[in-house]
């Protein structure tokens, strides 16, 4: 095992100067396996970047000790952790300090693993005053993220679906890299926030994709081997089609013997090449890609048929509920796509098996800066739940715009379905999953700032109630170790608001979408609004907003169970920032902030934009403090942001204001 030498992309969250605090300690790794072979890697290296020891047996002394607890005879200050400690998880660790020595205990190698990397977080802390064991566990046993990663550039898509951080860092242009080092080096990034598993292709599969999964296996097993030493699985995006186009087969029908048999065998030979293999992630009957309704047959049918290929192997599959009619007529007002997933998925609760875990979208719709918590949350009690969050910034500024995403994902992981007392997303999830933001950019992610959404979205997947606020201190320290400040300051100011700020440059109060048609950057009121796509506005010269109340409109409210339902029902109590994903309301209305609808979209317009003029002028600040290639890439980037958000301000106020006649009450100039 040797640790990725990378020099040709940035060190992201790992820069070496986070191991400093250990490479200059003497430490023990006590243990076998291969993830334990990686922790001795990580730390001999550090070590021999700052002059420390790493030793495998002996007494020491020792300022480090990372051990499992089945290793053999511990050092006592280690066999004391232990009794004090307890059982411990599959991928959990035992941190404490006693006698001069920090101690890492795990009953697995990949505990240890997740252990070193708690240990680079903490820095030289860690080594200072004694601390009682603490216990750190996992809330979900899958962490994963889903690459819309295509290996032939899509005439349309291009080599990343909604990627905006250059290409794919498994293919280029139809092949396999020749060097996948950059691979594990993003497996190592993974780990050090916690993610396990990757969906290493598109959700879209096409032709030359779909054949991963039998005569270009070799490839899925060559990027398996270089996530292996991270404790990161790989999974695969399958086509439903896969027992026609690649089996010949004459139906795809998942009640069809020969179809069944076909996915038995085609399974059974991918676990003979990749023993650890994930299992299968699909999008059935959605946006043109086939599915079980072609046969009459259901999505529980569909899903179970994978299911029963995979449980022999302890696969998994991930079910996508992203399933709706994106071929609706605008001028019908009966269908609303925000009800879909729920009509679709609520009647078949009970119906998935165990290794069956329906996928589904935070918010009804589709990734908007700001939509309700999908009802389908709450409505599968006998369903084991992934919920789908996008890290990659399709609709929250492409990677050009600096959006912080962590506190939406805390606004969803917190919400109660059944009212504010109850139980949250974050209990009944079983699973999170996002969309990764990573491509063959230098910075990883395009905006290098952007790399933060990556590190909190592992963060949040390993422990759902972290404050979004101190991790992303967590990660500015790594990166910009040691960040002093103003550094440290001043990028959490730009960053911390910085979802908020999007949210008020953009389409307002809920309603989502005025995008650009097709690759979704930019404003565009009208873009999506006499489309097939079922995400309309509705703005007319008295007002604005999609009724979905029971009473007068789609009936969307009554998928929530109470409160929810009458909450989101009640123009009185429906909640200002989705007011208008509920209700169609007149421009006068007043919110409970106490400003009308109209006064609102041109106050939050001014503000956002005037927001991003501040944050660029916190960068300009920063020139010297960070290095000078990634300060000119963040400023040219702040430059097309503050561009686009006036443009968002410019074209949504003018928009409103020739719909409504109403002038701004503090008599801006609106063009
Ligand atoms: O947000 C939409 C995107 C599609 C994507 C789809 C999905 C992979 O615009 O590009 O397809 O969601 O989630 O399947």
């Amino acid at each position: 095992m040797t640790i990725p030498e990378l020099t040709d992309v940035h060190a992201a969250w790992l820069p070496p100067e986070a191991f400093r605090a250990i490479g200059t300690r003497r430490t023990l790794v006590l243990g076998e396996g291969a993830l334990a072979e990686t922790v001795h890697a990580e730390v001999a290296a550090a070590c021999a970047r700052y002059g420390g020891t790493v030793r495998r047996t002996g007494d020491g002394p020792f300022d480090l000790v990372l051990a499992l607890t089945t290793a053999g005879p511990l050092p006592p200050v280690a066999a004391a952790v232990m009794a004090e400690a307890g059982p411990i998880g599959e991928e959990g660790h035992v941190l404490a300090r006693r006698d001069g020595v920090t101690v890492v205990l795990a009953s697995a190698p990949a505990g240890l693993l997740y252990g070193l990397f708690h240990l680079v977080r903490l820095g030289e802390p860690a080594f200072e005053a004694a601390r009682p064991a603490e216990r750190h566990e996992p809330a979900t046993r899958r962490r994963m993220l889903d690459h819309w990663d295509n290996i032939a550039v899509h005439p349309v898509m291009g080599q990343v679906e909604r990627g905006y951080a250059g290409g794919s860092i498994f293919w280029r242009d139809g092949v396999l890299r020749d060097d996948l080092t950059r691979v594990r080096g993003y497996g190592r990034l993974l780990a050090a926030c916690g993610i396990n598993a990757i969906a290493i292709n598109n959700v879209n599969v096409h032709a030359t994709e779909a054949r991963l999964l039998t005569d270009r296996l070799d490839e899925v097993a060559a990027i398996a081997a270089e996530l292996r030493p991270y404790g990161i699985r790989v999974h695969l995006s399958v086509t439903f089609a896969a027992p026609i186009v690649l089996g010949g087969l004459p139906t795809a029908d998942p009640l069809d013997e020969d179809v069944r048999r076909w996915w038995a065998a085609t399974t059974a030979r991918v676990y003979e090449t990749i023993p650890d293999f994930g299992g299968y992630v699909v999008k059935a009957d959605s946006e043109g890609q086939p599915g079980p309704f072609a046969y009459g047959r259901s999505h529980a049918d569909g899903a179970g048929m994978l299911a029963d290929a995979l449980a022999p192997h302890g696969g998994v599959v991930h079910w996508r509920a992203f399933v709706y009619d994106h071929r609706q007529d605008w001028r019908d007002r009966s269908t609303d796509r925000a009800r879909a997933a729920y009509d679709h998925f609520a009647p078949l609760d009970g119906r998935f098996g165990d290794n069956a875990i329906l996928q589904v979208k935070y918010g009804p719709m589709d990734f908007q800066p700001r939509e309700p918590v999908s009802p389908v949350i709450a409505a599968m009690p006998g369903t084991r739940l992934a919920v789908e969050l996008q890290v990659t910034q399709e609709y929250t500024g492409q990677q050009k715009h600096v959006c912080y995403l962590a506190p939406m994902w805390r606004e969803v992981l917190d919400f109660g379905p059944w009212g504010p007392e109850g139980a949250t997303v974050a209990d009944v999830a079983t699973e999170f999953v996002a969309v990764s933001n990573v491509g063959d950019d230098l910075y990883w992610t395009g905006h290098p700032l952007a790399q933060a959404n990556l590190y909190a979205f592992g963060r949040l997947a390993w422990d759902p109630r972290l404050d979004p606020a101190a991790i992303l201190d967590e990660w500015i320290d790594l990166t910009f170790a040691p960040s002093p400040e103003p550094l440290r300051g001043t990028l959490h100011t730009m960053m911390d608001g910085s979802w908020r700020t999007y949210e008020r440059y953009t389409a307002p109060l809920g309603v989502g979408f005025m995008v650009r048609p097709g690759h979704h950057y930019g404003p565009d009121v009208d873009g999506y609004e006499y489309t097939p796509w079922g995400t309309y506005h509705f703005a007319d010269r008295d007002g604005v907003g999609v009724d979905r109340t029971r009473a007068t409109g789609t009936g969307y409210t009554g998928q929530y169970p109470q409160p929810w339902s009458d909450v989101y029902e009640s123009l009185e109590q429906c909640p200002d920032e989705l007011l208008l994903f509920f209700h169609h309301v007149p421009y006068g209305h007043v919110l409970h902030s106490g400003s009308t609808v109209i006064q609102h979209i041109y106050d939050t317009h001014f503000a956002g934009a005037e927001e991003v003029a501040d944050m660029r002028a916190h960068w300009d600040k920063l020139e010297g403090l960070v290095d000078p290639t990634l300060h000119a890439r963040v400023k040219e980037l702040l430059d097309e942001q503050l561009r686009c958000a006036e443009e968002w301000r410019d074209q949504v106020n003018a928009y409103f204001f020739r719909k409504s006649g109403v002038p701004d009450g503090r008599a801006r100039r609106i063009p």
